[in-house]
């Protein structure tokens, strides 16, 4: 669909005229757009998204606890002297001061974000240290919502990583078999039915309170931290639609899941994908020290677990998604969800393989 981005512009905080508007980024869920402004005869960068409006359906609750944990976010970055356009990620209120603009024409809701300059969301990790870096990122975030009073926020998605739920979704899937193909993809099928025991073992332990529900992300995907174009330090952490109580054993399990895959999320030749321990590595040594002692036992217990958790329910929820017609996640290409469910089971079997020298390697740092 195309929409009037020159109007949706001038409903925003924004002095200057639209030159362009094009697609950006990777991402699944919503629509993301690079807004390129004519401020004073000067090119100013902003990142105009359409929010998915049809998985979030109170586009109200979810703004507003990005508002939140944005403003939390500028004024802990203002405190220590840094620069809350740069480290933070930072709305652009509408003309009326509101938080997202709602477009009656084309009924679909909108927000703008600064842009931030001179770094990169990397889609793979070209280099270990760019992991390293990322992992310190997440660590920092996690510290820094810790102190952020989670009652204020409104839980977008329940059961968002609630894997046992996930899996009753993939049942119920796999029964209505809305796309006609479950057929053709019965290895896959065997795959997630497999490993049911997998899925209740985190979710019990936040139940019986044996682990802390805390403030997390939960979307820690490389492509979602911002890192400097030149130092490779982190810059910032991104994308919060998604910030909700959970375990930061999910945070630590996305983060590996896709970022320890030299190739991409959806590459279809399989000999590219494979788990490197090495990266595994790399991100315990940041992520732990980034935490310090704010890790209790039961959490550093089952980040090694949480790794094969966040890549099963992950790569269930693209083999549903295949299974229900492709309703969820952006697809580009015939198969695409599939492609996608076979690299996330292929990292399984490896880090399967590869558990306790991942255990040994938690427990060293
Ligand atoms: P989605 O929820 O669909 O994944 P994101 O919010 O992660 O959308 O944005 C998609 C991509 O857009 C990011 O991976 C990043 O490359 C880019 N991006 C998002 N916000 C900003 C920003 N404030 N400044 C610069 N780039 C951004
Ligand atoms: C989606 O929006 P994006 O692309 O960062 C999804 C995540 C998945 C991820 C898989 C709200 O994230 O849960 O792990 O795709 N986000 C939502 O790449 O469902
Ligand atoms: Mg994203």
């Amino acid at each position: 669909m195309a929409y009037d981005f020159e109007k949706i512009i001038s409903k925003f905080d924004i002095k200057g005229t639209l030159i362009s508007c094009e697609r950006y980024g990777e991402g699944h869920i919503n629509e993301t757009y690079l807004a390129v402004v004519d401020v004073d005869g000067q090119k100013v960068n902003y990142i105009l998204q359409k929010i998915n409006s049809k998985l979030f359906t109170n586009v109200e609750g979810l703004m507003n606890n990005i508002k939140l944990v944005t403003e939390f976010n500028r004024q802990k970055i203002i405190a220590r002297g840094g620069n809350p356009d740069r480290e933070s990620l930072s709305l652009v209120y509408t003309n009326e001061g509101k938080a997202y603009h709602h477009c009656k024409c084309c009924d679909a809701y909108f927000r703008v974000y600064k842009f931030i300059t001179d770094a990169i969301a990397y889609q793979v990790v070209e280099k270990p240290e760019h992991f390293y870096q990322s992992a310190v990122a997440f660590g920092n975030f996690a510290n820094l919502l810790a102190e952020f009073d989670a009652t204020k926020l409104y839980e977008v998605l329940p059961n968002f990583h609630n894997t046992v739920i996930r899996f009753e979704n993939f049942l119920k899937a796999l029964e209505l078999n809305k796309s006609g193909r479950a057929k053709e993809v019965e290895k896959e099928i065997k795959f997630v039915l497999d490993r049911k025991d997998y899925c209740s073992r985190i979710v019990n332990l936040l139940a019986s309170g044996e682990m802390p529900t805390k403030v997390t992300h939960n979307d820690t995907k490389l492509n979602n931290v911002m890192l400097d174009n030149k130092t490779g330090e982190p810059v910032a952490v991104i994308d919060l639609d998604t910030i909700m109580p959970g375990s930061i054993c999910y945070d630590f399990g996305d983060s590996i899941r896709f970022g320890c895959n030299p190739a991409a999320e959806d590459e279809q030749d399989l000999s590219k994908v494979n788990f490197d321990i090495n990266l595994f590595e790399q991100y315990v040594k940041g992520y732990c020290s980034a935490l310090g002692d704010s890790i209790t036992k039961i959490e550093k217990d089952n980040l090694a677990f949480g790794a094969i958790l966040m890549t099963y329910e992950c790569g269930m929820r693209f083999l549903t998604d295949h299974l229900d017609g492709d309703v969820y996640f952006h697809i580009k290409r015939e198969n695409h969800n599939l492609d996608r469910a076979r690299t996330q089971f292929k990292l399984i079997e490896d880090m399967e393989r590869l558990y306790d020298k991942m255990l040994e390697i938690v427990n060293k740092y």
